[in-house]
């Protein structure tokens, strides 16, 4: 890749770096009149970028959340500086430029300019915003919210039903409207049958921090709470053969992967989340993520278990689902 990867939620791009079967293309066939269809790579549409206020950063994660408008719409920017991968130093030690900032005793402090291509800030553009995007990059406080199958029936299911949250990104990956060069694997079956694709919080770039979705074919699971006995046999297609997958194209065995759903999930069609154990995924803490192999086995001892078990999740200070809570007097 040439420069900065930029990507816009409604659209297709990425790379696939450590596909064994999938060479890089070179720097100069990617410049250009885009003939590997990458238009993002030809112009900066970025660059008028108006920034109304930063919705959140983070030193540590070195990223940042950014509103503004992009041509009079809003739009949401997320910056992030990518882990350095060990297949180059041996060019970011050749190939940069070395500015000495202070020298005392046997150490020595340097600001290093790297070649371009490898000081790259991974780009996610969503654009046109809504403000539910705003909102939900803009640091807030959580509560933890305790959640009886009651509950679920009279103050939840009420709430997501009437919010209508668009998955038409999730019907465009089924249908290969968007992404279809980023599929992992595909079970096409209507019944058990999903699709697997990294998720685009990952670059692929380097397997340390790999996040992969499985999204189901079945388009009326709305989350875990829909989940009974009957969906056994999907949920265990999803974990023999997401697992499979991975250690196929990334040799990375089971035992290194964290496989789980979330709940509440942020979009309400079933999918599973697939990270590499000791990456510590935003939202796979024991507040959010419940792994799909005790999910199964609950299923297994209780065909409704997750239709009356209570649940707790965290929500956030702004969100609507905390207010309909307060409201019933469940907080
Ligand atoms: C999303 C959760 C959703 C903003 C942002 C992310 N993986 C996605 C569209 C395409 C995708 C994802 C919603 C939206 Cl930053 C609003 O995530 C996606 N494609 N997580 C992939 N591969």
């Amino acid at each position: 890749m040439a420069e900065t990867t930029t990507k816009c939620v409604t659209d297709s791009s990425g790379t696939d770096e450590l596909s064994p079967k999938v060479k890089r293309a070179k720097p100069d066939n990617e410049n250009g009149r885009g003939e590997v269809g990458h238009e993002s790579e030809s112009e900066n549409i970025l660059s008028g970028f108006k920034t109304s206020t930063v919705l959140s950063d983070s030193a540590r994660e070195k990223n940042i959340f950014i509103h503004g408008k992009l041509a009079d719409q809003d739009a949401v920017v997320i910056l992030e500086k990518t882990p350095i991968r060990e297949d180059t130093l041996a060019e970011i030690f050749s190939g940069s430029r070395l500015k000495l900032e202070m020298r005392n005793d046997i150490y020595c402090t340097y600001q290093l300019q790297a070649p371009p291509h490898l000081n790259e800030i991974k780009t996610t553009v969503v654009c046109p915003a809504t403000e539910k995007h705003v909102k939900k990059y803009q640091r807030q406080e959580s509560s933890l919210v305790e959640e009886t199958g009651t509950d679920y029936q009279s103050i939840t299911l009420p709430y997501i039903q009437k919010q209508s949250f668009s998955v038409q990104w999730v019907y465009n990956i089924l249908e290969k409207k968007a992404e279809a060069e980023r599929i992992v694997y595909e079970d096409p079956d209507p019944e058990v049958g999903f699709v697997l694709l990294p998720d685009f919080k990952w670059d692929q770039k380097q397997v340390d921090d790999l996040y992969l979705i499985a999204i189901t074919h079945q388009r009326d699971i709305r989350s875990l709470r829909d989940l009974s006995s009957e969906h056994i046999p999907l949920l265990q297609n999803i974990f023999q053969k997401g697992k499979e997958a991975i250690l196929q194209r990334y040799n990375l065995p089971a035992s290194k992967l964290r496989i789980y759903l979330h709940y509440q999930p942020s979009y309400y069609h079933l999918h599973v989340h697939f990270t590499k154990l000791g990456y510590e995924a935003p939202g796979c803490g024991v507040e959010r993520a419940h792994l799909l192999a005790d999910v199964i086995q609950n299923l297994q001892s209780d065909p409704d278990y997750y239709k009356n078990r209570t649940l707790y999740f965290p929500l956030r200070a702004d969100d609507g689902l905390l207010s309909k809570f307060r409201e019933a007097g469940r907080l």
